[in-house]
């Protein structure tokens, strides 16, 4: 099958490509341009080469258009996102640019080309925001608390509109947090290992954190991906969430990570004055800096993965304290042996 995938050089999209080009199929992937020095994740996996490149910007209908036009695809993986939601408040037009025009574009080429072609669309638990019930599941109510939470609901809409309306192949993951060695660093996770490495080797600038009080449901992003892949490819379209029904705090994913790196984690003070230091040592690991903290944040977000483990058949396989391992381990041989990684 001829699959486009747009946003593929993100970490969702590299581990997707991974696993479709394993499959078997034709690999198109749409980068904006200019960001054809920013391949590292597929070479990391060692699929640069085995993909045509297009390029291509989700938020310009022309391009959208008359790409699909020209390539008619067979399926769609709509990745391309400004997918951090601390920088969504300092750019809410540009992320709604991206996050909801940029899927309308896509659906709208569909329609108008009368394309035979499935879609899928990247939804987020940041949609449900300040929950009022826990876990969530495709039912709970949504209340965004970000300008990225807003423009992923408005996108997750479009999409059923498009189902309903016009009968689009259009398919939706509500994806909570997904997580990987690929990981950007500006995301709490991977900021956490990454910098947790050097700071086993040596470093002695502490990591600056934000709330620490947060909690998510962290699953690994691989898997995540196989269940994207189940979701676009179920005869009813249809709208899944994908989680792993555990708990963790910003503070717990840090306490397994420092161990990993050798460090007995102590926390002490409250708010901005808390830090925390290797009981061993002395050291100060951590420190809470204003400038992370968000105009509004989500508290926690845990989901209920039933339906997508009932109806399609799909689990996850790795949990938030054996990522925080797997993460932990691979920051720390890239800090060791960078000239082996390519990113
Ligand atoms: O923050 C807190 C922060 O940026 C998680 C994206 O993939 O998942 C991701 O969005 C939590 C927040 O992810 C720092 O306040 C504390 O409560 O890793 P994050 P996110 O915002 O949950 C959803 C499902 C998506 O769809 C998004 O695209 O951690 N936190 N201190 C911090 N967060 C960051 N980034 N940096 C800190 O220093």
């Amino acid at each position: 099958m001829k699959i486009l995938i747009t946003g593929i050089n993100g970490q969702d999209g590299a581990w997707l490509a991974k696993e479709l080009l394993e499959q078997g199929h034709e690999i198109l992937g749409t980068i904006r341009r200019g960001a054809t020095n920013k391949l590292g994740r597929l070479e990391q996996l060692g699929i640069r080469d085995k993909i045509k490149f297009i390029p291509f910007d989700v938020s310009e209908f022309n391009n959208v258009f008359d790409t699909l036009r020209k390539e008619k695809p067979d399926q769609i993986y709509n990745m391309a996102a400004q997918s951090f939601v601390h920088e969504s408040f300092h750019n809410p037009f540009i992320t709604n640019k991206i996050n909801y025009f940029g899927v309308l574009n896509i659906l709208e080429s569909i329609k108008i080309l009368g394309l035979d072609c499935r879609i899928y669309q990247a939804s987020s638990s940041e949609m449900f925001g300040d929950v009022k019930v826990s876990p969530q599941t495709e039912d709970t109510t949504f209340y965004p608390m970000s300008p990225y939470g807003v423009s992923k609901a408005a996108a997750h809409y479009a999409v059923i509109n498009h189902r309903k309306a016009y009968g689009i192949h259009g398919t939706t993951g509500i994806l909570f947090n997904h997580e990987s060695e690929l990981r950007g660093e500006e995301f709490v996770t991977r900021k956490i290992t990454s910098q947790m490495a050097q700071l086993a080797l040596g470093r002695q600038e502490p990591i600056s954190l934000g709330n620490l009080d947060a909690k998510r449901d962290w699953g690994y992003a691989p898997d995540y991906m196989k269940a994207a892949i189940k979701i676009l490819n179920s005869d009813i379209p249809d709208d899944f969430v994908v989680a792993t029904n555990r708990l963790a705090s910003i503070r717990d994913f840090f306490t397994v990570s420092a161990k990993v790196a050798g460090f007995e984690a102590e926390f002490q003070g409250e708010g901005v004055d808390e830090i925390c230091i290797d009981k061993n040592t002395g050291k100060t690991l951590c420190v809470v800096n204003k400038e992370y903290y968000r105009p509004s944040d989500v508290v926690l977000l845990k989901g209920d993965a039933s339906k997508i483990k009932n109806n399609l058949g799909w689990n996850n396989t790795i949990e938030w304290d054996t990522l925080a391992v797997i993460m932990t381990e691979f920051d720390l041989d890239r800090a060791k042996n960078p000239a082996n990684y390519k990113f």
